[in-house]
Parts: structure tokens; C-alpha cells; sequence
């Protein structure tokens, strides 16, 4: 499943160090001749593809980009430093354009190439440059120019990870409103939500992981009940799946069951896709009827489920332990 990622940026590549005008002064030498160095070259700004970033979610606080300037020139011809590339990492797949054309400047796709995206500008000229015949003593030194300046836009196409399932109603659009940015609609009813629903989780490292929020999956939806069908397709790209259950209805061993038999149903292995099986709105039970709800179920998978409430935030971080550790993201 895809959604585009967007950052807009400033880059500014450094701007050239001055030419300087110098003679030479020496013992033993009486007239020493013209010797200031050229300036440094002002540095580039580089993007580069780094395979450990997955969203461009670093890019919503920081915004402008300054790359140093070059030094200027020294005395004995001696040129400037020039300063540092300042390389800028971007996740894989990156798109970079013109912010203000929209042309296509380039796309980073594989680890560690890289696009420079602004040139510093040239270092000054130093007097020594100027030594002629007619003129021995020159005083002439030219100024650095200015770096280059650039609007990017930065366009990401991301995959969900994590997929969000469950019946209508769980409360899977509230869960994926409390880990993320995301704010999709929640209701008391079915259905609330018709298109998948997507958004960023930070990990513990900074970088983030994309959830899928699905629409729910009623019985039948892999014969095409409902919108069952197209979210089944969805959650077949992700890696691992949440299947959360609302603790809250008659029924909810069944519950469970019918997301089983649905994702059986469907084939193409999403039943043995890694699965966190989590317990929802757990705060409305009493403790007892809890323990027991939840182990009626962990009898039924075969192993230890999660409780939690999302609207309550209870255990939501032990659930995104499990999903790190899951995904193998430290
Ligand atoms: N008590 C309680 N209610 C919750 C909890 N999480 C969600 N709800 C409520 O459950 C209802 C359904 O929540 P949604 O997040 O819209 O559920 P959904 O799974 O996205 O539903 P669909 O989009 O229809 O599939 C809403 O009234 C939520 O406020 C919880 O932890 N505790
Ligand atoms: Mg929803």
C-alpha cells in the first residue's frame, strides 16, 4: 500500500572565500612581488540515500540547509580551505524536484547514491593572479561568489508496514490516531472507515514505520463482501499485521474467528503473515471478566495476546515493543 511523503526544503551551498592581495616580504628579497591566494570554493549541498530512513518525517522541524562558505585566501599564494560538502540523508526512493518548476532534479534510489543539489560558488581571485608587465604591483583581488540557492520538494512513496485489522468497530482508526499524526474519522459504527488510512509511527531510533489503518473486514470479505476484497490486496503488502478485537461485544472468541477464517479464506499466505493479536478497549471490563475473556483467547491462538485501550492508551507502548521486535528494529 502507498502513500506519498512530502517535505519542502531550502538548500544554500556556501558562498566562495575572497580572493586577498598580499607581497611578498622576505629578507634578502627587496621587492617582493604579488602573493595573495585565491579563495576557497564555498561547499556543495548533497543529498544522499540512506537505506537506515524510511520517511521524510526529520524534515517537518528542520528546513533550511546552509553548506559552509569558503575561506579566504592567504598570503604566499596560499588558496582558502574550501569547506565540507554538507550532505543531507534522504530515504531511498526519494524524488527531488524544483519546488518552484517542478522539474525533476533526481531520484535516490539506491543506498548511498547521491545528488548534488547546489553548487558552492568560486573562491575570489588573489592579487598574485594579476602580476603583468605593465603592472608588477598589482592590488586587484575579485570577491567570492555566492553559493546557489535552492526550494526542493522532496517526494517519498511509502509502504505500510503494519497493517491494522479487525471487524468494524474494534477501533482501528483510533489506534492509528493515538501512535500517529494520522486523524481519521472514528465513530460508533460500522464502517466508519472506507479507504485505508495511513500513518507514521516513530520508532524508538527516530525514524518512522507506516501503519495501515484497513476498513473493517466483515465474514465473507474474501469473497468480495463489503469492500472486504480490495483491503485484503492492501494488507497482503504489508509485513505484519495488528489484528485488533473489541473486548466489548457478545460474541468475541467469534469475532476473533471470523478475521481468521477470513484471512484463510483469502490465501496467498496472509494467514501465516506475522500477526500481533491485541485485545481492545479493555478499560470497560472488570479485571476478573478480563481474565478471563483474555484467556479463552490466548487458549484459542495458542499463545500470549496483548490488552490494551486505545482511546485509554493502556499498554500501547508494550504493543509497539512487540512491533519492533516483530519487524527485527531495535
Ligand atoms: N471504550 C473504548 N472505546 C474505544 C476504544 N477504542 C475505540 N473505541 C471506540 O470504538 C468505536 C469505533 O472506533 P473506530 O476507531 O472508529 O473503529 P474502527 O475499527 O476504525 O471502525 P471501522 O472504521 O468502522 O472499521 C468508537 O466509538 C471509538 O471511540 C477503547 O480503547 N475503549
Ligand atoms: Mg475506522
Amino acid at each position: 500500500m502507498q502513500f506519498i511523503d512530502q517535505a519542502r526544503i531550502a538548500v544554500q551551498a556556501g558562498r566562495g572565500g575572497d580572493g586577498i592581495s598580499a607581497f611578498r616580504r622576505e629578507k634578502y628579497v627587496p621587492a617582493g612581488g604579488p602573493s595573495g591566494g585565491d579563495g576557497g570554493r564555498g561547499a556543495n549541498v548533497v543529498l544522499r540515500a540512506d537505506a537506515n530512513l524510511q520517511t521524510l518525517l526529520d524534515f517537518k522541524y528542520k528546513r533550511l540547509f546552509p553548506a559552509p562558505d569558503g575561506r579566504r585566501g592567504g598570503p604566499n599564494r596560499a588558496t582558502g580551505a574550501s569547506g565540507d560538502h554538507l550532505v543531507i540523508k534522504v530515504p531511498c526512493g526519494t524524488e527531488v524536484r524544483d519546488a518552484r518548476t517542478g522539474i525533476l532534479l533526481g531520484d535516490l534510489t539506491d543506498p548511498d547514491q547521491e545528488l548534488p543539489v547546489a553548487f558552492g560558488g568560486r573562491g575570489g581571485l588573489g592579487n598574485a593572479h594579476y602580476l603583468s608587465n605593465r603592472n608588477r604591483a598589482p592590488e586587484k583581488f575579485t570577491e567570492g561568489r555566492d553559493g546557489e540557492h535552492w526550494l526542493l520538494q522532496l517526494e517519498l512513496k511509502l509502504l505500510a508496514e503494519v497493517g491494522i485489522i479487525g471487524l468494524p468497530n474494534a477501533g482501528k482508526s483510533t489506534l492509528i490516531s493515538v501512535l500517529s499524526a494520522a486523524r481519521p474519522k472514528i465513530a460508533d459504527y460500522p464502517f466508519t472507515t472506507l479507504v485505508p488510512n495511513l500513518g507514521v509511527v516513530r520508532r524508538p531510533s527516530g525514524d518512522g514505520t507506516v501503519f495501515a489503518d484497513i476498513p473493517g473486514l466483515i465474514a465473507g470479505a474474501a469473497q468480495g463482501a463489503g469492500l472486504g476484497h480490495d483491503f485484503l490486496r492492501h494488507i497482503e503488502r504489508t509485513r505484519l499485521l495488528i489484528h485488533l478485537i473489541d473486548a466489548s461485544t457478545e460474541d468475541v472468541l467469534g469475532d476473533v474467528q471470523v478475521i481468521e477464517q477470513e484471512l484463510q479464506a483469502y490465501g496467498h499466505g496472509l494467514s501465516e503473515r506475522p500477526r500481533i493479536v491485541a485485545l481492545n478497549k479493555i478499560e470497560i471490563l472488570d479485571p476478573t471478566d478480563l481474565t478471563e475473556l483474555r484467556g479463552q483467547i490466548e487458549t484459542h491462538v495458542g499463545h500470549p495476546i496483548l490488552a490494551i485501550s486505545a482511546a485509554a492508551s493502556k499498554n500501547l507502548p508494550e504493543l509497539l515493543a512487540a512491533v519492533w521486535q516483530q519487524l527485527g528494529i531495535p
